[in-house]
């Protein structure tokens, strides 16, 4: 444990928060797709003195005196970020995933355009246009959804047809709860056919991308990419927007970012965004990469094996959704409890077209992410892929629940979090 020697004993109630948590973090399995663990060196720069710093602007053009180390920090994370999505530009300033994809928004679109995205219960993401956001009373979003939910085939006809019929000016590709690759030449193909621009969010898979593991969009010709930095590429939570071959895009971007929604960047953050760019273009990130998915495919199996339903029929990514109220009677909610009582972090998750309501769906959604942070092998996550269908079969059986938290508390003490990965 690292301690926190400056807030104990002169703010106690905060100190026992943070010590909680880091507790709480090293004795359980995180297993919620979108977590990471950060190494010490991103904590390190997101708790300088760059917190201290008004930068309004961009480096070279900022408003405010005093930039030598900031315009060094964005310079690093921006340079980073371009080597390793290959593209043209990057702007690091998005507070997070939501104002990233409202940017985007913003700077290529006029009030009333239609946007096409995944639609959110097979897969896609609030930010892609569900009705409880803002972006609604703005913008016209339209959806797609898959064609099977059982292999997790995106229904690319229907795709062309709603756009065709809708005349979308952008569409989406990306979601925050699908487990399987996207066929992204499709999308430009239709994208071209309508005059359509294409933006990938590739928040989920950023990580998988820069390990090489998985494709790049920009590979097969979308406009843009925006993503958190905080979920599979394993740095500080923030966002981020890429622009491949079009500087008017990547004008219009800054401009939309800053001055148009944000004020001063938070610098301290960018240059744990550089630091964690920095690590993951070090070789040791592919091998991390590839195993994330050879953990999630050793999950699948043992599901599998247990006749758990997973949407999308498995995993080709960092992530599974499974149905478990369909398969074993037990709700997302209650899932999400029990696993939690025996120290395994999975989020309560809506299945395709589920009957149910979100604060208690049919699925949970889990990944390996984080357990590969912490040096999981494929034996490993098949393990605890059992003590999770253990728990989820032993509702009420406290010995059994006890014996699988003890179980876990093993695996986790065999896995301490990594201070460094490079
Ligand atoms: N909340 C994130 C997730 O868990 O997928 C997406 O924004």
């Amino acid at each position: 444990m690292e301690g926190y020697p400056h807030t104990e004993g002169y703010d106690e109630d905060v100190h026992a928060a943070l010590v909680g948590e880091e507790i709480r973090e090293a004795e359980g399995l995180e297993l919620i797709p979108s977590e990471n663990y950060v190494s010490l060196p991103v904590r390190e720069a997101l708790g300088s003195v760059l917190t201290n710093k008004y930068a309004e602007g961009y480096p070279g053009k900022r408003y405010y005196g005093g930039q030598e180390y900031t315009d060094a920090v964005e310079t690093l994370a921006i340079d980073r970020a371009k080597k390793l999505f290959t593209c043209d530009h990057a702007n690091v300033q998005p507070l997070s995933g939501a104002p990233a994809n409202i940017a985007v928004y913003f700077a290529l679109l006029e009030p009333g355009d239609t946007v096409l995205g995944m639609d959110l219960s097979h897969g896609g993401h609030l930010t892609h246009g569900h009705p409880v956001t803002m972006m609604t009373k703005v913008f016209n979003f339209v959806r797609y959804k898959m064609k099977d939910v059982e292999t997790g085939e995106i229904d690319y006809g229907e795709m062309r047809e709603i756009a065709k019929r809708e005349k979308p000016k952008l569409i989406l590709a990306g979601f925050s709860a699908y487990s399987r690759e996207l066929d992204y030449e499709q999308f430009v193909n239709i994208a071209r056919e309508v005059g359509a621009l294409t933006m990938a969010d590739v928040a989920h898979i950023a990580g998988l991308i820069a390990g090489g593991v998985h494709k790049n969009p920009f590979d097969a010709g979308f406009d843009l990419m925006t993503t958190t930095t905080h979920k599979t590429l394993r740095g500080p939570r923030g966002g981020m927007v890429l622009v491949n071959k079009s500087e008017d895009i990547a004008n219009k971007i800054d401009k939309t970012i800053f001055p148009g929604l944000q004020g001063g960047p938070h610098m301290n953050n960018i240059a744990a965004k550089a630091v964690a760019f920095g690590e993951a273009l070090h070789p040791s990130f592919r091998n991390y990469a590839g195993q994330v998915l050879k953990n999630a495919k050793a999950m699948e199996e043992v599901f599998r094996e247990e006749g758990i339903r997973m949407l999308g029929g498995g995993t080709s990514n960092h992530l599974i959704l499974a149905d478990v109220y369909g398969s074993l009677g037990v709700t997302g909610a209650e899932a999400e409890k029990l696993l939690d009582e025996v120290g395994i972090t999975v989020n309560k998750n809506v299945i395709a077209d589920d009957q149910r309501k979100p604060l208690d769906p049919s699925g949970i959604r889990f990944g390996t992410p984080a357990m590969t942070t912490r040096g999981f092998t494929t034996g490993e996550s098949a393990e605890v892929a059992a003590l999770m269908v253990s728990a989820l079969k032993a509702v009420g059986d406290k010995a059994k629940l006890n014996e699988v938290r003890s179980a876990v508390r093993m695996l986790a003490n065999e896995h301490p979090v990594p201070s460094t990965f490079a």
